[in-house]
């Protein structure tokens, strides 16, 4: 192959420049003075990642300065939220640290807004603040680019590479050019996954041209897990995906709608309908439907049912707030500055929110580690919080030595969101920058082989292209490869219909899921056969791949979880009840890369805060 190879050797290496990577640059560099700190981004770093439009609330702030939350009080906010079952020695960690990381983010231009009554950062609910948020990713990333040695933009990572001299220890990483298709090989004492989380894993309730329309990023690939797993990285939670209340066809976020301008929703008939659900929701779950705030999923349990008794659409009151014109404003920026194909939608559906009150609905579901759920990774904790089954070592750091992980890419933190997962980025460099000095002189071992193995099988997919384009004479369908959307499409159906998404009402059982993870192997097969048209294709080959092995760690989770623990995210039908005698415990995984099995087995929560 006429393919250029790049090495760079580095200290560190952060595979994604998104929230959890732009911070992990900064504080690698606080820490690691003299080291050598890389990162590899898919896209720019300057608009890459879930906030690449921006955002328009910051979800995760204190204000413990100002009196007004202390961190114990938001580990009570997400256990609540994730009916119980939260890593709370992360969750912990995250929140003592995260006001500092937004204070920075206002000393480097960031615009917030103020309060007119205290001049402090105006609040939207209890955690979440206001911004002005067109210019926060650019922020970050200027904070990362001057911090890091070098950025490489548009490399799509593929694979970790390991040490050769020592077990169960990362070496680096390697990927390719999306634009040069240049090779890239980096040879790294410690790496950084922070590669965001996985939309387009389940079928998209948009279809068509719109398809590029979701509500997490379209282009959140799941490489924060799969590079993980492929490495033999324990993963945890990984069946919590998350199902979103979210204005109709444009997936436009509700929260500064309930928080801020204080809209509320009813049925086609004009009635409230949560209260319906009570009684059925309590039969499913006990006295977590009497936690306040309403956990999210159980929301969405109530919308669903409403749905499903045939009294939707269900709609969002905006028609009194938006009569208020500073409110009216407010509603339309929120979107205008972070989802702006909501405001595109409206305009062209004639949905003026002051005359007409919207539709919402629930999104198909998505696999993250930062919003209201927290599936990802298995990580060590802080050594000063965490109990031994937590520890092992290096803050953030995976079941594999040197490699640890940030935003999406970690699971058990839940509610970290944009400031949280910038925050954990400081923290696992912080810990990386540690682990590397620890090392003292000791090197690591890349052979030339494993470096040509991951170089044959990564542009296989053009190959597969160029030799198999030649049996057909026109269209798309080929004998003998795949186009990458082609398999996406085959991927979500059996995600949807087997695993729980939108055309099942999120409903699957033991049966379902062992005929889908018959299916799921079937085609990690078949993804042999993906032929890539060009550097473009080639990219979403990749994306491809990590999705597939994102959802088979998603549908094994699902297996062995026998309950229904977050009713209106999923629900095991064989299984419909909250069972905490059998499953207040966190979930793992291991898929072993030899043998491509994959081992479950459980892990205690500790409740650390009353
Ligand atoms: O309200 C590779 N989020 C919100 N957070 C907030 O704080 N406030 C809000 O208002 C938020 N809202 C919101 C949010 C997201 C979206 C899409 C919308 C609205 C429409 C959530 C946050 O954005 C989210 O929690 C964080 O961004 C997570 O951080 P992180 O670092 O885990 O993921 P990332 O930022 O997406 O970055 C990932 C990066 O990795 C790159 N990448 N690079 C190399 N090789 C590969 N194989 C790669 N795969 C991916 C990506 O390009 C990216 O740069 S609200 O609705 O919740
Ligand atoms: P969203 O815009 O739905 O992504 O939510 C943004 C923030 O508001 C998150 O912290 C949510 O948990 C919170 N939120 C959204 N809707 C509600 C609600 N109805 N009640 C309480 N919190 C909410």
């Amino acid at each position: 192959m006429g393919i250029k190879t790049v090495y760079e050797d580095c200290d560190i290496l952060v595979v994604g420049g998104g929230m959890g990577g732009t911070g992990a640059a900064y504080e690698a560099r606080y820490w690691g003075r003299d080291m050598k700190i890389i990162v590899a981004e898919k896209a720019n770093i300057d608009r890459s990642g879930a906030v690449a439009q921006g955002l328009y609330a910051i979800n995760c702030y204190m204000g413990t300065q100002w009196g007004e939350n202390n961190p114990e009080d938001h580990v009570r906010y997400a256990r609540n939220d994730l009916m119980g079952l939260v890593r709370e020695d992360l969750a912990f960690d995250m929140a003592r640290h995260v006001d500092s990381a937004v204070h920075k983010f206002e000393d480097w231009g960031l615009p917030f807004m103020k309060s007119a009554e205290t001049g402090q950062y105006l609040r939207e609910g209890k955690w979440q603040i206001m911004i002005h948020g067109e210019s926060y990713k650019p922020i970050v990333a200027d904070a990362a680019r001057k911090s890091a040695d070098k950025i490489y933009n548009r490399i799509m990572v593929t694979h970790l590479l390991m040490d050769e001299s020592r077990d169960n220890r990362v070496g680096g990483a390697v990927g390719f050019n999306c634009r040069t298709g240049d090779y890239h090989v980096f040879r790294a004492k410690a790496v950084i996954v922070a590669a965001g989380g996985a939309s387009h894993i389940f079928k998209p309730r948009s279809v068509g041209e719109g398809m590029g329309r979701t509500w997490y990023a379209p282009w959140s690939s799941g490489s924060a897990y799969a590079l993980s797993i492929q490495a033999g990285a324990k993963m945890t939670q990984m069946e919590n995906r998350i199902v979103l209340a979210r204005f109709k066809d444009g997936y436009g976020p509700v929260g500064a709608y309930f928080l801020h301008l204080k809209t509320y929703t009813q049925n086609a008939y004009g009635n409230e309908y949560e209260t319906t659900w009570y009684e059925d929701t309590k039969a499913l779950v006990g006295e977590y439907i009497d936690h306040q705030p309403t956990p999210t999923c159980l929301r969405n349990h109530a919308f669903i049912q409403e749905m499903k008794a045939g009294r939707g659409p269900i709609y969002m009151v905006t028609k009194e707030a938006f009569q208020d014109p500073h409110l009216e404003e407010v509603g339309w920026e929120n979107f205008l500055g972070m989802t702006v194909s909501q405001a595109v939608v409206w305009a062209s559906q004639d949905i003026d929110p002051k005359y007409t009150n919207p539709e919402l609905t629930t999104s198909e579901p998505y696999v993250m580690g930062s919003h209201a759920t927290c599936s990802g990774a298995w990580c060590s904790g802080p050594e000063d919080l965490s109990p031994e089954e937590y520890f092992w070592g290096y803050n953030r750091m995976m079941t594999v030595d040197g490699l640890f992980g940030a935003g999406d890419a970690v699971g058990g933190t839940a509610h970290a969101f944009s400031s949280g997962s910038f925050t954990e980025g400081r923290l696992a460099a912080k810990a990386a920058v540690k682990y590397i000095n620890d090392l003292k002189d000791e090197k690591i071992n890349v052979t030339d082989k494993q470096v040509d193995d991951f170089k044959e099988e990564i542009y296989q997919p053009l190959d597969n292209y160029k030799i198999g384009r030649n049996e057909i004479v026109g269209g798309t369908v080929s004998p003998s490869y795949l186009l990458p959307i082609q398999g996406l499409q085959r991927l979500e159906k059996v995600m949807d219909e087997y695993v729980g998404g939108i055309s099942v009402n999120y409903m699957t059982n033991d049966k379902m899921l062992e005929r889908g993870i018959e299916l799921l192997d079937i085609m990690e097969e078949d993804f042999e056969h993906i032929g890539a048209e060009d550097l473009h294709q080639l990219m979403r080959a990749w994306e491809l791949k990590h999705r597939l092995l994102t959802s088979q760690s998603v549908a094994q989770h699902t297996m062995f979880r026998e309950e229904t623990r977050w009713p209106g995210y999923y629900y095991r039908g064989d299984h419909m009840q909250l069972d905490d005698d059998n499953w207040h415990c966190l979930t793992l995984s291991r898929r072993d890369p030899e043998t491509r099995e994959w081992t479950m087995e459980k892990a205690p929560v500790y409740h650390l805060v009353d």
